[in-house]
């Protein structure tokens, strides 16, 4: 049998589970190279911590490891029920809040190294964390699915395809249709080529509407690789969002942009110029709701998780 210690936590409704012991050894190397050999070698252990009979859908697992880079404090790899995602938002936050947790970080600014760069993540008194991010960027503005879809392609540490004009209710009630239309975006997508830069496949589909909070300027729905939907306002959706909002000349650096969940939870933003490129920064809090070790037995016919032999 083997034993798999995790933390678990949810960042605005958004699920997170740490790795924090008994995790497969990747080694060393870049940690792109790592997710890679993570993909390889490994990936029944992705499908054993958070697919089903154990996870669920949403959730978002992180490998903590060494970092190559050593001005960072840790290396991290999240997954999710599919595969494997670049950066993620609510899960930089679900991890500096777990190291905390564990007494491994204090309040501070801590930099993480992910496979998509460096980002770094500000722990403050309050237990809130700001996470700023790769350098992000609109790729293509105004890409037409069909006569009744169009929208931007940007990245935030992920692929997205962000639609601002579009009239459906984002209520919690409409969560089937909002993903059954996400999903279909999607598939528009590959079905007509349409990619992030250098054939990357848009996995994350954004859709925008009017706030309901009175301190939101935004109300999001994003649908995640795996046809999940972030209960989050998505940390790398709004990075993405943001990015454009700045092209557009709608987002002045320093000026804070408040991104709504479909759950009606928040992350507060901004971006900086840095050496000629948009750092966006989100903030928002985690909060650790449970501790646990999963045993994976050889003999159970779902050790690996549901559909992994
Ligand atoms: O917060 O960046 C994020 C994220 C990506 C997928 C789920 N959450």
């Amino acid at each position: 049998m083997q034993r798999i210690r995790v933390v678990d936590s949810h960042t605005e409704g958004e699920p997170t589970r740490v790795i924090v012991e008994g995790g497969p050894d990747l080694g060393g190397g870049s940690l792109a190279d790592r997710r890679e050999r993570f993909r390889r070698d490994f990936d029944r252990y992705r499908s054993a911590v958070v697919n089903e009979p154990r996870g669920s859908d949403p959730v978002v697992g992180a490998l903590i490891v060494h970092p190559q880079d050593s001005s960072c404090a840790a290396g991290v790899i999240f997954f999710n029920n599919v595969g494997y995602l670049g950066m993620c938002g609510h899960g930089t936050i679900g991890v500096i809040t777990t190291l905390a947790h564990l007494g491994r970080l204090e309040a501070g600014v801590h930099r993480i190294e992910t496979p998509v760069g460096a980002v770094s993540a500000q722990l403050h008194d309050s237990g809130d964390v700001s996470v700023s991010n790769v350098p992000s960027y609109r790729y293509r503005k105004n890409v037409h699915i069909n006569d009744h879809i169009s929208g931007d392609i940007a990245w935030g540490g992920n692929w997205f395809f962000l639609v601002s004009q579009q009239r459906n209710d984002l209520d919690l009630a409409n969560v089937e249709p909002l993903t059954d239309l996400t999903w279909a975006i999607r598939e528009g997508l590959e079905r007509e080529g349409i990619t992030g830069k250098d054939g990357a496949v848009i996995d994350h589909i954004e859709l925008f509407g009017p706030p309901r909070r009175r301190d939101a300027d935004s109300r999001n729905f994003v649908l995640c690789p795996g046809k999940a939907y972030d209960r989050s306002p998505c940390g790398t959706g709004t990075s993405a969002k943001m990015a454009c909002l700045y092209e557009d000349g709608k987002l002045a650096p320093g000026k804070i942009w408040r991104q709504e969940s479909i759950v009606g939870s928040l992350f507060e933003g901004h971006v900086d110029i840095v050496d000629n490129t948009v750092r966006p920064t989100i903030r928002g809090s985690a909060f650790i709701n449970g501790e646990g070790t999963l045993i994976l037995d050889e003999r159970d016919p779902f050790c690996w998780g549901i559909g992994t032999p």
